[in-house]
């Protein structure tokens, strides 16, 4: 576990001395990963749905160098509105603070921090992963190996669809990340139901994930990440033709504009968002609302397992 210092939203900070349950969420997806204005009113459509479902959101980010679990509105709309928010991965988060930068954490800075602050249950999109070009750029998400050390559940709907799924589902194997498919045993693939591979696990109920992270706990042999893997309903997908064209359109912009780095996946859902004049975008919006509800009857179900 790594020690940060870190500031605590009130409602955050009185639902853990009150062992009630709370979901971190990301906040490179409201920064990086939406469009404005949208991006302002889905923050707080997710924050919401997780108080639906009976739970705290404790959305995570860097405020002048501060980190925050739990962050208010004013401050969740600085992050949505401000230009010149940094995408912070783990590795970004000492020298940001240093520099008193805002900033966004990724899946792989907000589990670390969330992991931190004792909280054991994250929602979030699509996770990073292995680039269709990897085998040459070696560009691969520190979301992965992040996971591999770090003791949360994330519920994601897979990994992006821009990325080699095949491939992360290999290192994800490797590096000890536990995949399990909720009401599946294919691994969905984003914006696509189904990315078209089987996986070895399935769960049916957010109890059925609080018996695994309390069994996780027991046996503490296993101290890595779980993957709950969220597929959207099939007649809310986005359209698989539409979506196999818009991506090639996009990676081959990507290689023209010689876009690299973690500038890579912001401008790959941009285009999407833009190409498919808001069919992505409001796809991208219902995956992550289902996943912070399931998110947060996970964290309900392990409170009342009391564990
Ligand atoms: N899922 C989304 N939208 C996003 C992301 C995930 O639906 O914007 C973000 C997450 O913060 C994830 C990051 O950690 O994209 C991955 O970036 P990279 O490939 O540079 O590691
Ligand atoms: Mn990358």
């Amino acid at each position: 576990m790594t020690d940060f210092r870190i500031s605590y939203g009130t409602e955050v900070a009185e639902a853990q001395r009150d062992g009630r349950p709370v979901v971190a969420l990301e906040s490179t997806i409201v920064s990086h990963g939406l469009p404005r204005p949208e991006n302002l009113r889905v923050a707080r459509e997710i924050e919401r749905t997780v108080r639906d479902a009976g739970a705290v959101p404790a959305t995570i980010g860097m405020i002048a160098g501060e980190l925050v679990v739990g962050l208010d509105d004013a401050q969740l709309t600085r992050l949505a509105t401000v230009d010149g928010v940094t995408k912070l991965s783990v590795r970004d988060l000492a020298v940001a603070a240093a520099a008193g930068a805002d900033g966004a954490t990724t899946v792989a800075a907000t589990s670390a921090v969330a992991a931190a602050a004792g909280i054991g249950v994250f929602a979030t999109g699509g996770l990073g992963g292995v680039h269709r070009e990897a085998a040459h750029t070696f560009d691969e998400s520190a979301d992965l190996v992040t996971l591999a050390q770090t003791p949360i559940a994330v519920v994601c709907a897979g990994v992006k669809s821009i990325l080699d799924v095949g491939a992360t589902l290999e290192r994800l194997e490797t590096l000890g990340v536990a995949v399990v498919g909720y009401r599946t045993r294919r691994f969905p693939g984003f914006y696509l139901t189904d990315a078209g591979f089987d996986l070895d696990w399935s769960v049916d109920s957010p109890e059925q994930v609080a018996a695994v992270l309390a069994a996780r706990d027991e046996h503490a042999v296993h101290t890595g990440g779980l993957l709950i893997a969220n597929p959207l309903p099939v007649d809310e997908q986005l359209d698989p033709q539409l979506h196999d064209r818009t991506l090639t359109e996009g990676l081959a912009l990507l290689e023209r504009d010689g876009i690299t780095g973690k500038a890579v996946t912001p401008y790959l859902l941009a285009h999407f968002h833009s190409s498919t004049e808001g069919a992505s975008l409001a796809v991208n919006v219902r995956i992550i609302l289902r996943n912070a509800d399931l998110a947060a009857r996970i964290a309900v179900a392990s409170v009342a397992r009391g564990t």
